[in-house]
């Protein structure tokens, strides 16, 4: 196991990367890094990306001053698969294990893997992680012992400081965890989690009903948290659970507190926010606001934590010198298995934008998210339809910073920084995109191909079309964004071409030409 100094150099390494030349003089140190990665908003739903019924402010200004990309992309429909390979730059359908985990999964980015946050350090950054975490903890699955520091945690891949929901919203233990240490923790009321079977007498959403403020709508019927019945189960740990109208918040308030304390030396901010993601509770100040149900109101209460992040960064004078990415693990869904009224008070507004499907799914909605870059000074404000992939920051960033990564290391990431910056309008050739029944699809500036696969077609529960079939998929990015006509029977020999580029890159022969 690799160990991370606790005590970093002082000194700044001098910005030896890709903008040195355009870097202002008497710019202190290497930029700040900041990424706000929400939890299954929409493409859709953000007001700077045409939504009309939710009026997103912060994020709008953030877009008015930044890159916004139209043709961006996580890895994955799912939120852990997206994560891990957006902190390790490996597409996650390379590995097992890499599916929605549950809340007492073990570590999936193993202490040995090379990660963004190791990348950070080498260029001497401090590094955090703080909000949803949802990519393990400890060493192998329901073998934690969550009243004792979690080995391995966040420190062993890099992450200097973290405070996190160990998993979802939605699943045990509902607790936040700082530095592999579930906080507030009462050593009289120790805490058990399971996810085979419940700890006898407790209650369970399937068993006491009549407990519930919050009723599920599919699965989400185990252990009751804050009279919401979660996924799996967990006993005791009461001083420690959090307070679900409290986690943005909470989860704000330690995101503003760590820039504050390193805002004299390069810092790198994973801010996972968890708002929109279920159980939607929004604090009181934005529940009925946006008159679309509580979906509507965490939309605004996820704006209000970007704006307090851009306040801060104001305020200390950090404004030039920090990097902002916005984005998304993920596709929207309005039913993700709770009866909060998303569904009936959605009226008019589109989470997906133009695009079909939304979260699970093969079709653009599921990993086309929203995206924006600031860096103010540097980047000029404008509108990219480039295609770029969140796998990529890892790379692009490393060359920013100019660090040289390890041979083995985030081995799908590519440098697409130009892309990133807003100067190279082309991005990525291709990019695989992978749906939760982990069928791939690719896409190119011109085409989107999906190949056949297992599952069925439309999730009931959801509401959703997934995009699988038996049958090759062929969409024209250019004239169908919208991907309603099928052409694979039009032009066979495009969807031969497409299906041996993924064939290939699934082989890792990557070097295969698209032409
Ligand atoms: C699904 C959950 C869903 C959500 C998702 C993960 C059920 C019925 N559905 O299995 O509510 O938690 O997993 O979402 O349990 S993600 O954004 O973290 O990937
Ligand atoms: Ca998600």
């Amino acid at each position: 196991m690799k160990s991370i100094p606790l005590i970093l150099p002082l000194i700044t390494l001098p910005f030896s990367g890709y903008a040195e030349e355009q870097q202002p003089a008497g710019m202190p140190q290497s930029p700040n890094v900041i990424f706000i990665y929400a939890d299954d908003i929409g493409y859709g739903d953000l007001s700077c990306n045409g939504a009309k019924t939710i009026c997103t402010p912060n994020v709008e200004r953030l877009a008015a001053e930044g890159v916004r990309f139209t043709n961006a992309h996580s890895a994955a429909a799912t939120s852990t698969p997206a994560r891990y390979a957006m902190l390790t730059g490996e597409y996650a359908w390379r590995r097992q294990g890499t599916g929605i985990a549950d809340g007492d999964a073990g570590m999936i980015i193993r202490p040995e893997r090379y990660t963004l946050a190791d990348m950070f350090h080498e260029a001497g950054y401090v590094t955090a992680a703080i909000g949803k975490w949802h990519l393990g903890l400890g060493d192998k699955k329901g073998t934690q012992d969550w009243n004792k520091l979690l080995s391995p945690n966040l420190s062993d891949i890099g992450f200097d400081y973290s405070y996190i929901m160990a998993a979802t919203g939605d699943r045990v233990p509902c607790v936040f965890v700082e530095n592999g240490q579930v906080v507030n923790l009462d050593p009289d009321d120790p805490i058990y989690v399971s996810y085979q079977k419940n700890f006898p007498g407790e209650p369970t959403g399937k068993n006491n009903p009549e407990l519930l403020t919050m009723h599920p709508s599919h699965g989400h019927n185990q252990s009751i948290v804050n009279g919401i019945s979660r996924i799996g189960f967990m006993k005791g740990g009461k001083s420690a659970l959090w307070k679900d109208d409290q986690i943005a918040d909470e989860l704000t308030g330690k995101a503003i507190s760590f820039i504050e304390q390193h805002k004299d030396r390069p810092f790198f901010l994973y801010f996972a926010t968890q708002d929109a993601h279920v159980p939607r509770v929004p604090n009181a100040r934005f529940a009925g606001k946006s008159g679309m149900g509580p979906r509507g109101d965490v939309l605004l209460q996820f704006d209000w934590s970007v704006g307090e992040v851009m306040n801060t960064l104001k305020r200390l004078g950090l404004d030039k010198n920090t990097i902002v990415i916005l984005s998304s693990d993920n596709g929207p869904v309005v039913d993700d298995g709770y009866r909060d009224m998303a569904v009936e008070m959605l009226g008019d507004h589109k989470p997906g934008g133009p695009f079909r499907g939304g979260k699970y799914s093969s079709y653009e909605a599921g990993t086309r998210v929203p995206c924006i870059l600031r860096w103010s000074g540097q980047v000029e404000p404008s509108v990219s339809n480039a295609l770029v992939c969140q796998l990529d920051w890892i790379a692009s960033i490393a060359s920013l910073l100019g660090v040289e990564m390890p041979a083995d290391a985030a081995p799908d990431s590519e440098n697409y920084l130009d892309a990133w910056l807003g100067k190279d309008l082309k991005g990525r050739p291709c990019l695989v995109e992978q749906n939760a029944q982990n069928n791939l699809s690719i896409i190119t500036e011109e085409w989107k191909y999906i190949e056949p696969g297992k599952g069925v077609p439309f999730n009931r529960n959801v509401g959703i079309e997934t995009g699988n079939s038996p049958d090759p998929q062929l969409y024209n990015m250019y004239d169908d964004l919208g991907e309603k006509e099928n052409v694979a029977e039009k032009y066979p020999e495009v969807v031969e071409k497409l299906a041996a580029k993924l064939a290939a890159i699934k082989d890792d022969r990557v070097g295969l030409p698209l032409e």
